[in-house]
């Protein structure tokens, strides 16, 4: 089997399942806990926002007894933090923006905070600080122009990539976009809207974008078409895997849990790629599920993983799937002159059932 590094947000497991209609149903996990838990389950690497392991407003004795703590455990386990980040979103000073608040004292400690969740990662060994503006956004349009938006994220961004370069951490950034929720409007909705700002800023390459299944899901967009662009680019820095059935509320389900065509041509865009980087996890267990489920919720992200890139395989194997691609790749080689026939028929019928039946283990040879 192929060697792939999985990694979960630590987020994800601290979940104790309250959503915006329900209070909490299971006792959350600490991170130290969750750290090692995944160690135990053989998994590589860690995500986190800083206050997953440092709550805000923690003393510098206390930050660094955590840093200290957390270090230790990823030393005795051999698990490595691969993406650090901030859950600002969370803070009610930040209801209307973080880094776009119409307040500039509101920026500059977004700014200071973003700048101390950094360090936070540098001394986890993060190479990447992952930036998810959740209130980056708007309801009332009139309050802000988007263009004033923009420019404040632009000039944002170059003072955190200052930052590292001064610092030097060797560490990159990244911008999760993703169009809705908890604002009514996010101002960088998708790929492409991150790939357009990253062109924006003095120094883009050091700035790449982690897309998330579930957010471009929720725009109605193709999942492995988003990550595609990314790639294009040069700019797949990280991607959060999930599940989600379209255009709705963010469901952040198992991966695996739904849209099974779709998990499918991510894992074979990322396989065929040879994406080197960790596949990481970003899902919450549902409601139901107890302490102990959280584990089974882990288990089922990663045989998920496993089974798509199984199938990935038996696909690029399958002799009439090759023979069909052939075709295909035959008509690129045909003469570019004389005349094209509007009634030619493609097999696409029978390729795209051939994923069907390779999906639904009903494949006959
Ligand atoms: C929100 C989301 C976040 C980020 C990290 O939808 O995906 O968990 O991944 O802040
Ligand atoms: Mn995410």
């Amino acid at each position: 089997m192929p060697t792939r590094t999985f990694s979960f947000g630590l987020w994800t497991l601290m979940n104790a399942g309250a959503d915006p209609f329900g209070a909490p149903t299971r006792a959350p996990l600490d991170a130290l806990h969750a750290i090692s838990g995944l160690a135990a389950h053989s998994v590589g690497a860690f995500e986190l926002h800083a206050e997953d392991l440092i709550p805000s407003g923690s003393s510098g004795a206390e930050r660094d007894r955590m840093i200290r703590e957390a270090r230790a455990r990823m030393a005795d386990t051999g698990i490595v933090c691969d993406a650090c980040g901030s859950s600002l979103f969370t803070e009610p000073v930040f209801k209307d923006g973080a880094l776009v608040s119409n307040e500039a004292r509101v920026r500059s400690l977004a700014l200071a905070r973003y700048k101390d969740a950094i360090d936070v990662g540098h001394l986890l060994g993060a190479p990447l600080f992952n930036i998810w503006g959740g209130r980056d956004g708007s309801e009332v349009e009139a309050s802000r122009s988007p263009i004033e938006a923009l420019k404040r994220l632009r000039d944002a961004f170059n003072n955190l990539a200052d930052y590292i370069a001064r610092q030097g951490y060797a560490m990159r950034l990244s911008i999760e976009p993703k169009p809705n929720e908890p604002r009514g409007d996010l101002y960088i909705s998708t790929v492409g809207h991150a790939l357009g700002f990253i062109a924006t800023l003095e120094h883009p390459d050091r700035v790449g974008v982690v897309p998330e299944l579930a957010h471009a899901a929720m725009a109605g967009l193709n999942p492995a078409h988003e990550v595609a662009h990314a790639l294009y680019a040069g700019k797949l820095f990280g991607l959060h895997l999930n599940a989600q059935r379209p255009l709705r509320f963010d469901q952040d389900l198992r991966f695996g849990g739904a849209g099974l065509k779709d998990s499918f041509f991510v894992v074979k865009l990322l396989e065929d790629e040879n994406w080197p980087l960790p596949r990481t996890f970003d899902a919450h267990p549902y409601r139901t599920t107890d302490e102990q489920g959280v584990w089974s919720f882990v288990q089922g992200c990663i045989r998920a993983y496993e089974v798509l890139a199984d199938k990935v395989a038996q696909f690029n194997a399958d002799a009439e799937v090759r023979t069909l691609l052939a075709e295909i790749r035959e008509w690129d080689h045909t003469a570019e002159t004389g005349s094209v026939s509007p009634h030619r028929g493609f097999a696409y019928e029978r390729l795209d059932h051939l994923v069907f039946e390779i999906l639904t283990g009903t494949r006959v040879h």
